[in-house]
């Protein structure tokens, strides 16, 4: 009488159900050398197995084959994949050694433009001036018309303007904040704004087409030059300490009256003259002067009653004095190698 072939096939697929939860739970190698002997060995439960073949009926021995050699490939397969599973793990763990240093984060940092905009902030507030602020886009009244730059004045051909539709424009400088500060306050004022500006400049080691600028306006009774250049020692001093000098130069804003601009000294060279400061031992930082009465005018101050100082310091220039770079393009570069000096 031969062996009923769906008996052994019941039998095939409990054997597959015990071999692969076997082979899942084994948590050593020799635990998974133990279950090939368990199933594959000469002995074992699958090759037993094939000595049914024969007890079969012989139309139903092709079968039987076919489901035995794929119940051993299935049991050879998953051993050598839970064998592969239980090195990798092994292999992570002998590799893991507590003693090693850790991996520091590496961190982001201020670009050094940043880092010397906070300082002149912090300088300014600690001689008692506010921070304001102004936008980007700007009408032609404000940056040119109310600081006595009427339409056609030849001054605006100092800086040469990305204009946009319906009388606005990208801010040449910080002086129209000038006009939003005190348009809504009362004097006395005392306010510096620091932000980007926009020019038609050729780029080179000292122009930028968008730079930054620090303006600065003092606004009270008695107000006078002299207090200008106290505040710019100061503010110089307190940026690079005693040795560096300071010196006005005789220039023209329309803007104010009289117009003065500001040197620091050059720092590369120690003022004997290098490439950075044309031979000239200076560096240009800043446009300044006394409010011009016109100005005043038209944003309803009294110019009998009250006079002003104002100036606006170029941030890319002191960051280069600063950090002693010599191209201000290599502040916008984003080339981390260099950045991650600072
Ligand atoms: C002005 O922009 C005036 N508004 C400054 C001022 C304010 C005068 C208040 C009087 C009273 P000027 O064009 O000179 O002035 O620019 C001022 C400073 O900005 C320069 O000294 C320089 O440091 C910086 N600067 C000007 N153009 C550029 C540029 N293309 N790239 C980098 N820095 C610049």
């Amino acid at each position: 009488m031969p062996v009923d072939l769906k008996n052994v096939l019941d039998d095939i697929a409990r054997l597959h159900q015990e071999a692969k939860d076997n082979i899942n739970r084994a948590d050593s190698l020799q635990t998974l050398q133990q279950l090939k002997i368990d199933y594959l060995a000469k002995k074992g439960k699958v090759t037993v197995l094939f000595a049914k073949i024969g007890q079969v009926d012989p139309k139903d021995r092709p079968t039987l084959g076919e489901h035995l050699n794929r119940l051993k490939t299935e049991i050879t397969d998953a051993l050598q994949q839970r064998s592969d599973e239980l090195a990798t793990a092994q292999m992570a763990i002998s590799d893991f050694d507590p003693s090693l240093p850790g991996r520091k984060p590496s961190v982001g940092g201020l670009n050094p433009l940043l880092q010397v905009m906070d300082e002149i902030k912090s300088i300014f507030i600690g001689m008692g001036f506010r921070i304001e602020e102004g936008p980007e886009i700007e009408t032609e009244y404000n940056n040119f018309v109310a600081l006595n730059m009427p339409e056609y004045h030849p001054a605006r051909d100092m800086q040469d303007t990305f204009y946009l539709p319906n009388k606005y424009l990208l801010r040449t400088h910080t002086s129209p904040v000038q006009i939003r500060t005190m348009e809504s306050q009362k004097p006395p004022v005392r306010m510096i704004a620091p932000g980007r500006c926009f020019r038609k400049d050729t780029p080179d080691a000292t122009h930028s087409p968008t730079f930054h600028q620090v303006e600065g306006l003092c606004v009270d009774k008695n107000v006078s030059f002299a207090d200008l250049k106290g505040v710019v020692q100061a503010f110089a001093t307190k940026l690079f300490g005693n040795q560096v000098k300071v010196r006005f130069r005789p220039s023209f804003f329309p803007f104010t009256e009289p117009s003065a601009e500001y040197d620091f000294s050059c720092v590369f060279c120690n003022q004997k003259g290098c490439r950075f400061c044309k031979n000239t031992g200076w560096l240009e930082i800043s446009g300044a002067g006394m409010v011009d009465p016109a100005v005043f005018g038209f944003v309803g101050y009294d110019p009998e009653v009250y006079t002003g100082y104002a100036f606006g310091l170029g941030v890319e220039r002191v960051a280069l004095l600063k950090y002693q770079i010599d191209d201000i393009r290599t502040l916008y570069e984003n080339d981390l190698r260099y950045l991650e000096q600072f």
